[in-house]
This record gives structure tokens, C-alpha cells and sequence, in this order.
């Protein structure tokens, strides 16, 4: 399976969604395929986009948020697993794109090309829904399902590590803080 297949895949729901991104590969593709003002590319914060995203679904509870993750940045910050379990927002799709490796930075192998199991990982932190995909079709179900659910849910979705041929984007980093920020205050009933 190819991440940006299943991105593609799943793009139409995301218009109904809050989506935080990890920086790199994963940005870059989901830009490829259409940027809208509700995603978020977390760049640079390695580690932490389902920390923000946890944040998010705990103050917006009128939202599904989905979490665009790698195994790379999930390993480099293991106690957000733990974090996310204890604070269980029924709100969140936590994706975990596991290629197997740190893809943006050149493809050197993690741990989980040797083993290291996130799903179950996720499962050990308390996650109650965590689950493996590795097809198209497989993801769409989870996708789904997750969607349909209320309850925190986290899918590790085995990617081949192919990437995009560039990283370039017409977006900024500020345009893109301000236009995700305008959005959330936009869609909330509470704001003054
Ligand atoms: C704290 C920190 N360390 C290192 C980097 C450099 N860096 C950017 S992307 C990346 C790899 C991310 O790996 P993964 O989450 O698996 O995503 P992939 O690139 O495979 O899509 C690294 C190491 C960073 N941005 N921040
Ligand atoms: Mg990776």
C-alpha cells in the first residue's frame, strides 16, 4: 500500500474533519493531493502531532480530529501513546503511516523494521482500538470504522516507504497557523 493512496482514499471524509499532519513526506502528499484550510502540517515538532491533535479533540469535542502520524516520529515520543490512552478523546483517529523508516530524512530504517509492533504498543498503553492494516481495502474498514465510532481509535497502516519527488509548497508555515486557527474559531459555537 501506498500512503498517498490512502489518503486519497479517505480525502472526501477529511472535508468533515480536523487534520494534523507530521511534517515531511507525509505534508507533502497530503498538499499534493489538496490542501484545505482544516489540516495542519506540524512541522518541525517531530513527535507531537498527536499531542496537538489530542489537545484539539479534547477542546473541540464537536469535531473528529484525524492524526496523520509515522512510525519514525510515534517511536521518537512513545509516552503520546500512553498520554493519549489516559485522556482517551472519543474524538480522534490517531494514523499511524509505518513505512518502516525515517523516509523524509533519507530512509534510514526504525525500529519497527525489526520488529517493534505500534499497534500493539498502542494496545500495551491502554488503547483499546488499536489494530494493523496493510491494504487499501484494509484501511478504508479501519477509516471507516474509526469515523463511525465514538471512541478513540489508533490504525498503523503498513506503507511502502516511497515518498514524494519534492518537498516544495507554496504554503507557509504562518499562512498556514493562521488559516487553521481562523478555521477553528470559525466552527465554534462557544467563541465570543
Ligand atoms: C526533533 C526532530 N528530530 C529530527 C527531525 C528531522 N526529521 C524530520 S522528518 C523525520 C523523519 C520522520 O519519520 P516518520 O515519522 O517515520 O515519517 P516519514 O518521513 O517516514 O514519512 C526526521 C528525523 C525533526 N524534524 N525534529
Ligand atoms: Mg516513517
Amino acid at each position: 500500500m501506498k500512503r498517498r493512496d490512502a489518503m486519497e482514499l479517505v480525502y472526501a471524509d477529511l472535508g468533515r474533519c480536523v487534520v494534523v499532519t507530521i511534517m515531511g513526506a507525509v505534508a507533502a502528499e497530503l498538499q499534493s493531493i489538496g490542501h484545505r484550510p482544516n489540516f495542519f502540517y506540524l512541522q518541525h515538532a517531530m513527535g507531537l502531532a498527536s499531542s496537538m491533535g489530542l489537545g484539539i479533540a479534547l477542546a473541540r469535542p464537536d469535531l473528529k480530529v484525524v492524526v496523520f502520524d509515522g512510525d519514525g516520529s510515534v517511536l521518537m515520543n512513545l509516552g503520546g501513546l500512553t498520554t493519549l490512552a489516559r485522556y482517551r478523546p472519543r474524538n480522534l483517529v490517531h494514523v499511524v503511516f509505518d513505512n518502516e523508516s525515517l523516509l523524509s530524512v533519507g530512509g534510514f530504517p526504525t525500529a519497527t523494521s525489526t520488529g517493534s509492533d505500534i499497534a500493539a504498543m498502542a494496545a500495551a498503553a491502554g488503547i483499546a482500538r488499536a489494530t494493523t492494516v496493510t491494504t487499501l481495502d484494509g484501511f478504508r474498514a479501519a477509516f471507516d470504522d474509526a469515523l463511525a465510532t465514538d471512541d478513540l481509535t489508533t490504525i498503523v497502516a503498513k506503507v511502502e516507504a516511497v515518498g514524494p519527488s519534492g518537498y516544495v509548497t507554496d504554503l507557509s508555515l504562518l499562512e498556514n497557523r493562521y488559516q487553521f486557527q481562523r478555521y477553528l474559531r470559525e466552527t465554534s459555537h462557544s467563541s465570543p
